[in-house]
C-alpha cells in the first residue's frame, strides 16, 4: 500500500468526555471527522506507541463500528503501526479490550500497547443515535487526562492526516491474519476470537466449579440480560458453555447494531424485560421470578444485580463484594490491597473499609482515576454508583466479572445448603450486610438533555450558595425542618496520590451533620445538551430502620436537593428523566 497525506480542517468539540468522544452517528459520519480524532490521538502518543506498535481496535458492535474499523486500519497502516488486532466481527467488550491489552501475546511474542475502543457504552445506537471512540493505554486503562487533553489540543490545530487509501478492506468476520506491504515494511491485521482471552482470565480469578454447582442446583434459578449489547457473546461462553446455565436463562444475548432499538443501560428504567422477569415491575410478574438476575450495558462494563423481587444498589454491591471477596473469590484469598469508590458513590464501601482496616480512596467519576491506584498496588476492588464495579484484574469496570463475583458469594454462602430446603438469597446477603454495617439509602436523579446554559447557571448558583452555610441551612429548615444541617460544602477536587496530578471541579457537594450527602454534577458522557445528575444519600445505622423503601426514606432530602438547586426555575423540569 501507499501512504497519502490528506488535508483537513479542525472540527469543534472533539473533547473526550468522562469516557472518550461520544457524538451522534451523523456527526461522526461527516467527512474527516473520525479521521481527525484518530490522527490527533496518534499525534498525542509517544512515537514508540505508534511506529512498529501493536494496537487493538474493536468495540460493542454498534452501528458505524464496521466502517470505523476499516478507516482506523488504513490510518494505522499509514502511521507506521506494525499490527492491528481486531476481535471477530469487530466485537470486544470494554473489559475484554483491557484484558487483551494486558494478557494477549501474539504468535511472535507481540503485545499490544493500546486500543481504540469503539463504543458509546450505555447510549443508544443506530443511524440516528450515538457512536463513540476512546483510547486505552498500555496498562489496559483509559488514557489519563494528560493524554486526552493533548488529543483535544491536537484536534484544534490538525491540518492533515495519514491514510493508506489503497489498502484493501479486511474481512473482520473471519479469524486469521491479513498481511500487507507498506513503504516502511510489513503491516498485519489479525482477527481473533473475541472471548478466549477474557474467559481464560476469568478462570484464573473465580472458582468456576463452585459456581457450576450452584447453577446446577434446581433451587437456584438464574437469568442474564445483555440488552443486545456485546456482553451476549461472553454470557453464552461463560454462563452457558462453561458454567452450565440453561440457554433460556439468557435474554437479548445477540449483539445488535441498534441494541434492538433500546437503551442499553442496565438500570430499573431501561432493563424493563429483566425487571419484569425478576418480579420488580409495577405491573407484577408472570410466574415465579428467578433467584438471581443481572444485566449489562452496551459495552459490558456495567452491571445491574437483582435478586428475586429485589434490587441491589451499585453502591451496596461494591461494598458487599469487598466485604466477602477474601472468603468467596480465590483471586483475593491473600487479602485486599485497598478499595476505592468514585465521589458520588455512597459511603457503604467506606464503612466496610473502616471495619476491615483497608486502605480507602475516593476519586472523581470515571474509571481512569482507579487505574493509577491499581498500577501502584494500592487498590484491589472499586466501584461507582453508576452500575460500574471492578477490580485490579484489568483497568476497566467489568460487568461479567461483577456477576461472577456475586455468583461466587452466593456459591460460598450456599456451599453446605445446596441439598437443603432453603438457599441464602441475594436479599438475605444484602439484609445481613445492612445489619452489620448499616444502610446507605441512595438514589440518583438524572435530568437529561437540558439546556446547556441553564445547567451551567444551576451549577454556578450551587457554588455561590456554598459561600454561606448559615444561609443554606436557613433555606433547608424552611423546606424540611426534619433534615439535618449542612456542615461542609465544596467542589470536589482530587489529588492523585500516585502522580500528584490535580483534577478540579469534580462535582458540588453538600455534606450534612448526620452523614447525609447531596452531590450535583454535569454528565461527561452525553452527546446532546447537558445532563444534570443529583446524587442523594442518607446513612442509617439503626438496624430497626434499615428496611424502609428508599424513595420514601429519601423524600425529605430529595425535596431539599430540588429546592436548593432551583431545579425547576433553571431547567423548567418538574421531574427527572431517570431515577436510579
Ligand atoms: C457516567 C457515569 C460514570 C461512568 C461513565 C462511563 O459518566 O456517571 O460513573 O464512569 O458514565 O461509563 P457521566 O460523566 O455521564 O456521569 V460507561 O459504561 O458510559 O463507559
Ligand atoms: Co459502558
Amino acid at each position: 500500500f501507499t501512504v497519502t497525506w490528506k488535508e483537513t480542517t479542525p472540527f469543534e468539540g472533539q473533547k473526550p468526555g468522562t469516557s472518550g468522544l461520544r457524538k451522534k452517528v451523523t456527526v461522526f459520519k461527516q467527512p474527516n471527522y473520525l479521521h481527525n480524532f484518530v490522527q490527533s490521538t496518534f499525534n498525542a502518543l509517544s512515537a514508540d506507541k505508534v511506529k512498529g506498535a501493536t494496537i487493538v481496535v474493536s468495540g460493542d458492535g454498534r452501528y458505524f463500528s464496521k466502517d470505523a474499523i476499516q478507516i482506523i486500519i488504513k490510518m494505522a497502516a499509514a502511521n507506521g503501526v506494525r499490527r492491528i488486532w481486531v476481535g471477530q466481527n469487530g466485537l470486544l467488550s470494554t473489559p475484554a479490550v483491557s484484558a487483551v491489552i494486558r494478557e494477549r501475546v501474539g504468535a511472535d511474542g507481540s503485545k499490544a500497547t493500546g486500543a481504540f475502543i469503539l463504543t458509546a457504552s450505555h447510549n443508544p445506537g443506530g443511524p440516528h443515535e450515538d457512536f463513540g471512540i476512546k483510547y486505552n493505554m498500555e496498562n489496559g486503562g483509559p488514557a489519563p487526562e494528560a493524554i486526552t487533553d493533548k488529543i483535544f489540543a491536537n484536534t484544534k490545530i490538525i491540518k492533515e492526516y495519514l491514510l493508506a487509501e489503497d489498502l484493501l478492506d479486511v474481512d473482520i468476520s473471519v479469524i486469521g491474519v491479513s498481511s500487507f506491504d507498506g513503504p516502511e515494511g510489513p503491516f498485519d491485521v489479525e482477527v481473533f476470537d473475541s472471548t478466549t482471552d477474557y474467559v481464560k482470565l476469568m478462570k484464573t480469578i473465580f472458582d468456576f466449579e463452585s459456581i457450576q454447582k450452584l447453577l446446577a442446583c434446581p433451587k437456584f434459578t438464574f437469568c442474564y440480560d445483555a440488552l443486545h449489547g456485546v456482553a451476549g457473546i461472553y454470557a453464552k461462553r461463560i454462563f452457558v458453555e462453561e458454567l452450565g446455565a440453561n440457554e433460556s436463562s439468557l435474554m437479548n444475548c445477540t449483539p445488535k447494531e441498534d441494541f434492538g432499538g433500546g437503551h442499553p443501560d442496565p438500570n430499573l428504567t431501561y432493563a424493563k424485560e429483566l425487571v419484569a422477569r425478576m418480579g420488580l415491575s409495577k405491573s407484577g410478574s408472570q410466574g415465579e421470578p428467578p433467584e438471581f438476575g443481572a444485566a449489562a450495558d452496551g459495552d459490558a462494563d456495567r452491571n445491574m444485580i437483582l435478586g428475586k423481587r429485589f434490587f441491589v444498589t451499585p453502591s451496596d454491591s461494591v461494598a458487599i463484594i469487598a466485604a466477602n471477596a477474601v472468603e468467596a473469590i480465590p483471586y483475593f484469598s491473600s487479602g485486599l490491597k485497598g478499595v476505592a469508590r468514585s465521589m458520588p458513590t455512597s459511603a457503604a464501601l467506606d464503612v466496610v473499609a473502616k471495619n476491615l482496616n483497608l486502605k480507602f480512596f475516593e476519586v472523581p467519576t470515571g474509571w481512569k482515576f482507579f487505574g493509577n491506584l491499581m498500577d501502584a498496588g494500592l487498590c484491589s476492588i472499586c466501584g461507582e454508583e453508576s452500575f460500574g464495579t471492578g477490580s485490579d484484574h484489568i483497568r476497566e469496570k467489568d460487568g461479567i466479572w461483577a456477576v461472577l463475583a456475586w455468583l461466587s458469594i452466593l456459591a460460598y454462602r450456599n456451599k453446605d445448603k445446596l441439598d437443603g430446603d432453603k438457599l441464602v438469597t441475594v436479599e438475605d446477603i444484602v439484609l445481613q450486610h445492612w445489619a452489620t454495617y448499616g444502610r446507605h439509602y441512595y438514589t440518583r436523579y438524572d435530568y437529561e438533555n437540558v439546556d446547556a446554559g441553564a445547567a451551567k447557571e444551576l451549577m454556578e448558583h450551587l457554588v455561590n450558595l456554598q459561600s454561606s452555610l448559615p444561609d443554606v441551612n436557613k433555606i433547608i429548615k424552611e423546606i424540611r425542618p426534619d433534615v439535618s444541617s449542612v456542615v461542609q460544602a465544596d467542589e470536589f477536587e482530587y489529588k492523585d496520590p500516585v502522580d500528584g496530578s490535580i483534577s478540579k471541579h469534580q462535582g458540588i457537594r453538600y455534606l450534612f451533620e448526620d452523614g447525609s450527602r447531596l452531590v450535583f454534577r454535569l454528565s461527561g458522557t452525553g452527546s446532546v445538551g447537558a445532563t444534570i445528575r443529583v446524587y442523594i444519600e442518607q446513612y442509617e445505622k439503626d438496624p430497626m430502620k434499615t428496611g424502609r423503601d428508599s424513595q420514601e426514606a429519601l423524600a425529605p432530602l430529595v425535596a431539599v436537593a430540588i429546592k436548593l438547586s432551583k431545579m425547576q426555575e433553571f431547567t423548567g423540569r418538574s421531574a427527572p428523566t431517570v431515577i436510579t
